[in-house]
């Protein structure tokens, strides 16, 4: 049966890379005809670079909000941080010994976050596929939403299955389609089209955080870089243009239309004129979920109780599949 999941590191600010990439997919999801949606803030993958201890338990809690004040709800998915379901962890040693040294020095991640120094990487940064392919399939999970970054872990994500299935003869892990739709499965720096925005950018004005109040969210986007010229009237006219086409490809997200649906409307016009409807947009859309989100943050021990329950409905699911794992290795216990 089609089961969801996916995650979201608690490693910083929310931003809204995140939110259309992720968050704002995982709320469809949860609607559709799925037999389960598993939704969780990866903590283990958090720690992979330095995460100070107050700040991450302050970035999963904030996380676990958003993931509510978006329209997940607890009663219709499972909300989890990573660390209280512990067979995430010790699926992701068995796929340790599955994976091979080669595919993980393919991954372009790693080596974009290791940077030149890969010596001083942490080992879990290396490993990080690995466990994220426990994540999923510790729940047998069939789709997973995430942006466009992620597609090289979710094919590695398969060959691991494959390789488990194929080496103990077995056809036991399925094989996962990842779910990469819309108009922003890539949302770029406000600062920089060629690169994405991300939480780890030392520039703030590069993105836009789901905790930005309206006068933020303004401004960033009044100085995000842009050309001189008026927008086309068609998707083609963005091609060599990317920081037009991405500023187009978030007000299409933002409104649930396509990129010729909104160059069919504001075609012709200047930035002058369209950075202040892509900023009212923002707000209108952005603004009731961060309130909701300080709303939330005012209980934690609430947020607690909800991931405590998650995490009792989550190991129903990934106990009984650990253990089918521990038996077809042959692992006496
Ligand atoms: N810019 C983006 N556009 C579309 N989707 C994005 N995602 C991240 N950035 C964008 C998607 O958000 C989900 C969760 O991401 P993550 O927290 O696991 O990690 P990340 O990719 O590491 O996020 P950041 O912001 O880029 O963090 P840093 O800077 O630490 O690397 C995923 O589905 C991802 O595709």
């Amino acid at each position: 049966p089609p089961r969801v999941f996916s995650g979201i590191q608690p490693s910083g600010d929310l931003h809204l890379g995140n939110y259309l990439g992720a968050l704002q997919r995982f709320v469809r999801m949860q609607d559709e005809a799925y037999e389960q949606t598993v939704f969780c803030m990866v903590d283990l993958h958090a720690i992979t670079v330095w995460q100070d201890p107050k700040e991450l338990a302050h970035s999963t809690r904030e996380l676990a909000a958003g993931f509510i004040a978006s329209g997940l709800s607890p009663e219709k998915s499972i909300l989890i941080n990573q660390s209280q379901v512990p067979e995430h962890a010790q699926l992701a040693w068995i796929f340790n010994c599955v994976a091979r040294m080669g595919w993980m020095q393919r991954m372009t991640q790693f080596k974009d976050k290791a940077g030149k120094n890969a010596e001083k990487a942490s080992l879990g940064l290396f490993a990080y596929p690995a466990l994220m392919a426990a994540d999923i399939l510790i729940y047998h999970a069939t789709h997973v939403p995430v942006g466009e970054d992620q597609k090289q872990h979710l094919e590695l994500t398969r060959d691991i299955a494959a390789k488990f299935n194929h080496d103990y003869g077995v056809d036991f892990f399925p094989l996962t389609e990842p779910v990469i739709e819309g108009a922003a499965t890539r949302v770029m720096s406000l600062r920089d089209g060629t690169k994405k925005m991300s939480k780890s950018d030392p520039s703030d004005a590069s993105r836009i955080n789901m905790t930005d109040d309206a006068d933020a969210i303004a401004k960033k986007i009044r100085k995000a870089k842009t050309d001189p010229d008026a927008l086309p009237s068609e998707a083609k006219g963005l091609e060599q243009r990317p920081e037009a086409r991405n500023l187009v490809n978030i007000y299409a997200a933002l409104s649930d239309q396509s990129v010729d649906q909104v160059l069919a409307e504001v075609g012709g016009q200047q930035f002058g004129a369209f950075k202040p409807m892509l900023a009212d947009l923002a707000v209108a859309k952005l603004s009731p979920i961060s309130t909701e989100m300080a709303r939330l943050m005012a209980e934690p021990d609430e947020i607690d109780k909800i991931l405590a329950r998650g995490a009792a409905q989550a190991r129903e699911i990934t106990a009984p599949i650990l253990q089918k794992t521990y038996d077809i290795i042959g692992m006496v216990r």
